[in-house]
């Protein structure tokens, strides 16, 4: 594998999918292929069950289900889109990936950690993002900017006991896994959130350049 694979993570409307598309214009300006993609989706397949996922529905949906979901639609990605990718080195911008899984089904709907992290070794393989960047906002920031957008999907509509969670888990993982986060505040003015993002895309593009 000779590409590079970063994600992106956070809680609702904290500004991943914004983020992204500027991360890999600065990456394109500086001549890189980059693929930019997301989860759950990222294949015909994967967004299928991406609308199974986010649709609202009146039965309850089982914690495992939904994680087993998201490992499905990650198996599929993995095998369509990522490895191939990162086989041709190209840089990989993922919008969302399995520090999601641990901060929504583990840290928001109780699964255990070891339970996701067999799943993660299965699925993954060898495969694990480079760099993480967590946009990280306080919740009742992000959820304003969800709801902005219109209606809540099946996960949106959660309460905010849960999305605290979800944040608390985000913050977790990226203390125990300091050399792939950084973390960017997300509740600032998009241009210093653009700023940061800016000196992250020099570092890894100077390091890619000249990795000794
Ligand atoms: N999920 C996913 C799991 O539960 N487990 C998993 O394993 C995986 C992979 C779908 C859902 O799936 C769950 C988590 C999610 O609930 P999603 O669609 O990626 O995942 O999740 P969302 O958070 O809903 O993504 P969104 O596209 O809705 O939000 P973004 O991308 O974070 O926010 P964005 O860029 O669309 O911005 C929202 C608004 O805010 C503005 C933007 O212009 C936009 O209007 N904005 C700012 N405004 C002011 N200041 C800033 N700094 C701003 N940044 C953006």
């Amino acid at each position: 594998m000779s590409g590079v694979f970063i994600t992106f993570e956070g809680g609702e409307g904290v500004g991943k999918t914004t983020s992204i598309s500027f991360f890999a214009e600065l990456l394109r300006a500086a001549q890189l292929q980059v693929v930019v993609t997301r989860e759950p989706g990222g294949t015909q397949l994967g967004e299928a069950i991406r609308e199974i996922l986010l649709q609202p529905r009146t039965e309850p949906v089982a914690a495992m289900t939904e994680l087993l979901l998201m490992f499905s639609a990650r198996a599929q990605h993995l095998q369509e889109v990522i490895r191939p990718a990162l086989g041709q080195g190209q840089w990989v911008l993922c919008d969302r990936f399995t520090d999601a899984s641990f901060a929504y089904q583990g840290g928001g709907r109780g699964i255990e950690p070891a339970v996701i992290e067999s799943l993660e070794s299965i699925v993954q393989g060898s495969i694990y993002p480079d760099v993480t960047i967590l946009l990280d906002a306080d919740v009742a920031t992000g959820m304003g900017r969800a709801r902005g957008r219109g209606e809540l999907d099946r996960i949106e509509q959660e309460t905010l006991a849960f999305f605290e969670r979800v944040r608390e888990s985000y913050l977790q993982r990226a203390q125990a896994y300091p050399a792939r986060f950084k973390r960017i505040d997300a509740s600032q003015p998009l241009q210093q959130v653009q700023n940061h993002l800016q000196h992250i895309a020099q570092e890894l593009i100077d390091g890619a350049r000249d990795p000794g």
